[in-house]
């Protein structure tokens, strides 16, 4: 194979050139690459891992092109205590945010990153978030230590040349991220097959724009276009140039006569977002498709005419693997079938890969994500899982059968409908539809959602969750609610806002809703409702639908049942509204009155 020359720039912008110099200078790595993206230079890099320990080649008949990485133990997910926006004022941040002086900050940063690449190859990684061709995307060039960040990294945007050529073209302005896994190899010393720091620091200005990432090398601490750029940095672009980076996915959905009608959704983490984006309709939906855009951020922008329109930011998905199955997301199960990632799942001894809720039967032993053998009986008695709760598949999103053939149009897809959801055992309905704009933005403002085992904290409390940006907001969450108001005026005609909550229990804690497919029935109703042809009965908290507006062809959902999952209990709504008080007295100094106003009416109604 023919070995180009990486260490020389692949851009002629001074400014990028004299910001690698000046990175390097402070890092001293033994090595820059310029990255252009290839194949060829991702099959290189991927063979280095697997020499190094860091990555294993999974089986090429069954998992084509496949790779597996354990992660060191201490370092499986986002680290919310160590993530920091740094603007010049402490409450431009917020009370959600953890904030630092930038000053002290950059102080801090300086001496953490000073020489932290010794002995490494510094990746010079230019990206796209969103399609090069669209004016809603934006670039970043990643400064890394970590060849795992690159391939990940190439799954997940668009990268390399294409990005240095869109940054040339006129001197475009890019993101600057600093990303190092703070272990530098001293002379003689060996490397670990995945490197990382007990100390982490994932640092945010978002004045200047600039994403600074120390000591882990996992999913969003790591992948600096995801969660810091895509939200956090994405956020405060968006208030100061009139669009909106949100926690959402993007579908869109279509009937048999060929109307098309797109929809985002914002719900937290561990509520199935990836298998709604790639929702499967019933039987009884014979000719209905629902087309996959997203599965996790969307930027949205008003058109000339006024219309909302969004891009899915990034080009793969980096989802949970526990509980992924060809019975709850077979379209994920495809997508995942080659060219692959998987971190932090077990590896069977065939050269696969499995985790809990992938199969009905685990294999008989495999390797868990510690590297430790593990069978079902050591499962049973020790309750160690075999894979990691927070592992994770990197997939590309081209491979998913659902894809909309409008994933990368660069002006993006017209959004009619905005959904908020939770997951909630009492009081919220299967589905309501908000009454108007600032109504709706009062419910994804003030929505919620159950603590999981794999969150930490305690288990089942409701955590507020607003718009399901509480870790990825990168301002004062007053202003935020401020900003979605003010794009009311941007817009021609507004979408329409749901809430939806698939996790309602029965008094014995029995789900009262099938959810998956069956959460079509729910979809039709919202489009239904966009297009003025559902009927709804008004409640305090909003529209709901009567049982004969729901579609039951194919589901024995009996009418007494339907009611117990959309009644609205005014005495549950009574502490609702008071736990809503105690996040408005959070968000006081910069809460808009709307939010206020809705309140005090929502109260009045009930
Ligand atoms: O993703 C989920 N969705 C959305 C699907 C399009 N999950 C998994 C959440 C964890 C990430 C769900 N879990 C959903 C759901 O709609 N609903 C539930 C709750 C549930 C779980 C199991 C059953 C029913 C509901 N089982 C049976 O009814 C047999
Ligand atoms: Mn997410």
């Amino acid at each position: 194979m023919s070995q180009v020359d990486r260490s020389k720039p692949l851009t002629r912008n001074t400014h990028l050139i004299h910001w690698v110099e000046k990175i390097a200078a402070l890092t001293e790595p033994s090595a820059i690459h310029w990255v252009d993206g290839s194949q060829d230079e991702y099959d290189r890099l991927c063979r280095e891992m697997v020499a190094a320990g860091t990555l294993t080649r999974l089986d090429e008949t069954r998992w084509p092109g496949c790779f597996y990485a354990r992660s060191d133990p201490g370092d499986v997910a986002r680290v919310e205590d160590r993530t920091f926006i740094c603007s010049l004022s402490r409450d431009a941040a917020g009370p959600m945010n953890n904030w630092e002086d930038p000053f002290v900050m950059r102080r801090r940063l300086k001496t953490l990153f000073r020489g932290a690449m010794r002995g490494r190859t510094m990746y010079v990684l230019p990206f796209s978030m969103g399609p090069i061709d669209s004016p809603m995307s934006h670039l970043g060039v990643e400064l890394t230590d970590s060849p795992y960040v690159v391939v990940n990294m190439r799954i997940m945007a668009r990268i390399g040349l294409p990005v240095f050529a869109e940054i040339d073209r006129d001197e475009k302005r890019v993101v600057p991220c600093v990303h190092s896994v703070g272990r530098p190899i001293a002379a003689g010393d060996r490397d670990v097959p995945w490197p990382c720091n007990p100390e982490k620091y994932i640092v945010h200005f978002p004045e200047t724009r600039e994403i600074w990432s120390y000591g882990s090398g996992y999913g969003g601490n790591a992948l600096l276009g995801k969660k810091c750029f895509g939200l956090r940095i994405a956020s405060n672009l968006a208030r100061d140039n009139g669009w909106m980076a949100e926690h959402m996915l993007i579908l869109g959905v279509e009937r048999p006569d060929g109307e098309k009608t797109y929809i985002t959704a914002a719900f937290p983490s561990a509520c199935g977002k990836t298998n709604f984006a790639m929702l499967v309709p019933p039987p009884a939906f014979k000719g209905w498709k629902v087309w996959t855009v997203g599965d996790d951020i969307a930027w949205l922008r008003p058109d000339a005419v006024g219309q909302l329109r969004a891009i899915n930011p990034e080009a793969g998905f980096f989802g949970v693997a526990p509980g992924t199955s060809a019975a709850t997301n077979p379209n994920a199960m495809a997508t995942l079938a080659s060219n692959t990632i998987f971190t932090n799942v077990a590896l069977t001894p065939d050269g696969g890969v499995w985790w809990e809720g992938m199969t009905d039967e685990p294999p008989a032993e495999c390797l868990d994500w510690r590297g430790q053998r593990w069978t079902p009986e050591i499962g049973r008695t020790t309750g160690a899982t075999a894979a990691h709760p927070n592992s994770r598949f990197t997939a590309p999103a081209a491979q998913c059968p659902t894809i909309d053939p409008a994933w990368e149009d660069p002006d993006g897809v017209p959004v009619s409908a905005i959904v908020f959801g939770g997951r909630r055992a009492s009081t919220l309905p299967l589905v309501y539809q908000a009454f108007n704009w600032s109504a709706g933005v009062y419910t994804g403002a003030t929505m919620g959602s159950e603590t999981t085992a794999a969150a930490t904290g305690a288990v089942g409390r409701v955590r507020r969750d607003p718009m399901a940006m509480r870790p990825f907001c990168g301002y004062h969450m007053g202003d935020y609610f401020r900003h979605w108001i003010a794009m009311q005026r941007a817009l021609s005609v507004t979408p329409r806002v749901f809430h939806v909550n698939w996790f309602r229990k029965d008094e014995s804690g029995a789900f009262l809703w099938p959810g998956f497919g069956e959460n079509m029935r729910v979809l039709e109703w919202i489009v239904d409702r966009v297009h003025g042809r559902a009927q709804a009965r008004e409640t305090p908290i909003g529209w709901t639908p009567y049982y004969e507006d729901l579609e039951w062809r194919g589901l024995d959902f009996p009418r007494e049942r339907f009611e117990a999952l959309q009644a609205v209990d005014r005495e549950a709504w009574r502490r609702e509204v008071l736990d809503h008080e105690a996040l408005f007295i959070d968000l006081h100094n910069r809460l808009p009155k709307e939010m206020v106003y809705e309140r005090e009416l929502l109260i009045c109604r009930l």
